[in-house]
């Protein structure tokens, strides 16, 4: 490690900030292009070039220095990169495109944030640049990775490169304060006279283990600490920023004071391992830092459904040693961080003195406990970051949950749903809204029939209301026939990273509901007046995926509701007592 040879705070900064006047000249022009509305990644992407953290990149790439960064990280000036940068378009807006054209970049809302001057237009074969990306020999199915899956379910089929001019950056309302680009973070560092700064990459809320290890790694090297966090796009199924932000400013005053600080980065992680951790490198150079933290499955996805890891645990540290010097900016490698009970004390797992036992907490038991209000212990987590996650991530009685039922026309489920309702409603505490079958196509689906289409689209409204609900910490029941299987789970995929989704099959057979015949709607559908009829001319899927199944030929509205509410109650959606 050639430390002595790292020019603080980086080389020189690419800034594609227009002038006004430019800016102006611009917009005027660009009522004759094209527009593309780029995407979340994409602007993530545009951020960070426009203010200079992919220095020395001044745009997407085009093919040339794809190729290059595919087969061996180098574009074609030689320089070290090792992360496609590319816009996707449609093949529609490809087609308005050609060399030496102009494309308008505007952010979700349509204003112009950019503009790129189009130099190059293919179609690049996706699965190869997934092997040759984010492939690793480790066995993992690389069709399970996070980034592969975005390649084929999300990206455009059309890559255009081409230089970029930045009108202004992307707007952010949260934490304006803390959002530093690589030349405000620069002088800042060279304001508190830090010489030697190293940066500390993370997407998790962060815990006694990671403040250990960083504290640790600043001492070792004597340089200061940036916490810098991504709050751009992380792993999917992540803790959102909000939250991840206010439990990092939880944890800064737990160091020496002065000595460390947060700022926040909008990058979009492509969970790369290996490649992904000479990026960050890159981009906490340009950021000012002359020194990276990498732990253990730096930037990987953890493991496939098999539970083959994608890339081997120090992968990401072996690729990143061999060009630190070329990049100038060092690595301080490190182990995972293990706690000692007897001696009260954290260890990097290869430290841990003989005979002396240790212990951790996996992820998924963090998960566990904080679902079910369970303490974390004070060796694991300082008391402050616990509460800020305990109040985003509250224990299951004090989260929403939509209890869904689906049966045949005339299974009792309107009946079931009402009793339910009381119940929830005598116990108090959550509001409870009923999105019964008969009233929501009353007033919210009144346009609809019944054809398998028309019968998804009102699934999908009730599942988007029932999801709004269970967000904000509500009780949503639901009683529509949803005879379709594929919708129901999209519903539930919907709901689930919000709170409860309970499924109940209102399993009431055929012959039982047709001779209840409440409605009449039987006896028409038998005779053709009525068409497409569930059960009769029309399908029913059965779920295979329901939490609780039940008849009501035997058991009474009020016992079924009952079974509903034992089961929530062992589900921890309920607590005792209420
Ligand atoms: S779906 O498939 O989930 O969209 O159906 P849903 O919104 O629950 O609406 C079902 C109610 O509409 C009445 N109805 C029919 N049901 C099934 N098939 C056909 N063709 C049909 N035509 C009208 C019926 O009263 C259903 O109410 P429930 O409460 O289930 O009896």
């Amino acid at each position: 490690m050639a430390n002595h040879l790292i020019a603080p705070h980086g080389g020189a900064l690419v800034n594609l900030l227009v002038s006004e006047e430019r800016a102006r000249e611009l917009k005027e022009a660009s009522r004759d292009w094209p527009s593309w509305n780029l995407t979340e990644r994409q602007i993530c992407d545009l951020e960070l070039l426009v203010n200079g953290a992919f220095s020395p990149m001044r745009g997407f790439m085009g093919r040339e220095a794809y190729e290059g960064v595919l087969t061996d990280l180098r574009m074609p000036d030689g320089t070290l990169w090792p992360m496609p940068i590319t816009l996707d378009v449609t093949e529609e807006v490809a087609g308005t495109l050609g060399e030496g054209g102009t494309l308008a970049l505007r952010d979700p809302e349509g204003v112009m944030v950019a503009v790129l001057h189009v130099e190059d237009l293919w179609t690049p074969d996706l699965q190869r640049e997934a092997a040759a990306v984010f492939g690793s020999d480790t066995g993992a199915n690389l069709a399970e990775h996070p980034a592969v899956r975005y390649l084929t379910e999300q990206s455009n089929p059309v890559y255009v490169g081409g230089r970029v001019e930045g009108l202004h950056l992307p707007v952010h309302y949260d934490f304006r304060a803390l959002r530093l680009s690589p030349a405000e973070l620069r002088s800042h560092f060279a304001k508190l006279g830090w010489q030697k700064v190293v940066a500390f990459q993370t997407r998790n809320p962060m815990h006694r283990a990671h403040q250990e290890l960083t504290l640790r790694a600043a001492k070792e090297i004597e340089a200061s600490l940036l916490i810098h966090p991504v709050v751009g796009m992380t792993k999917p199924g992540d803790i959102d920023h909000y939250t991840r932000v206010r439990c990092y400013q939880a944890l800064l005053p737990s160091y020496p004071k002065n000595t460390a600080m947060l700022s926040l980065l909008p990058l979009a992680m492509r969970m790369g391992g290996p490649r992904e951790a000479v990026w960050h490198a890159i981009i906490r150079k340009n950021h000012g830092c002359t020194h990276l933290i990498v732990g253990r499955d730096h930037a990987g996805p953890g493991s496939d459904s098999a539970g083959k890891p994608f890339y081997g645990a120090y992968e990401a540290q072996e690729l990143l040693e061999k060009h630190q010097d070329e990049l100038g900016i060092s690595m301080v490698p490190f182990k995972l961080m293990v706690y000692a009970p007897e001696h009260d004390t954290y260890y990097p797992s290869d430290e841990v003195p003989d005979g002396v036992e240790t212990v951790n907490i996996s992820g998924t038991e963090q998960r566990r406990r904080l679902q079910l209000g369970i303490e974390l212990p004070p060796w694991f987590t300082f008391s402050d970051v616990e509460a800020e996650l305990r109040k985003s991530s509250p224990p299951r009685h004090k989260q929403g949950v939509t209890v869904f039922l689906t049966g045949l026309s005339g299974a009792g489920k309107s009946t079931i749903a009402n009793a339910l309702m009381v119940k929830f409603l005598e116990m108090g505490g959550r509001p409870v809204t009923l999105l019964d079958g008969d009233l929501v196509r009353k007033h919210l689906s009144s346009e609809l029939g019944f054809s398998k289409e028309h019968r998804d689209i009102n699934i999908r409204r009730i599942g988007f209301v029932a999801s709004e609900i269970t967000k904000n910490g509500g009780i949503a029941i639901c009683a529509p026939i949803a005879p379709y299987d594929s919708v129901r789970r999209e519903v539930r995929a919907m709901i689930e990273p919000g709170g409860g989704f309970i499924l109940v099959h209102v399993a009431t057979p055929l012959d039982v509901c047709e001779e209840r015949d409440r409605k009449g709607l039987y006896a028409k559908a038998r005779a053709g007046i009525i068409k497409e009829f569930t059960g009769i001319s029309d399908p029913y899927e059965e779920p295979t995926d329901a939490d609780i199944v039940m008849d009501t030929t035997d058991l009474t509205p009020e016992e079924e509701a009952h079974k509903i509410v034992l089961h929530l109650e062992s589900e921890g959606y309920i607590r005792g007592g209420e």
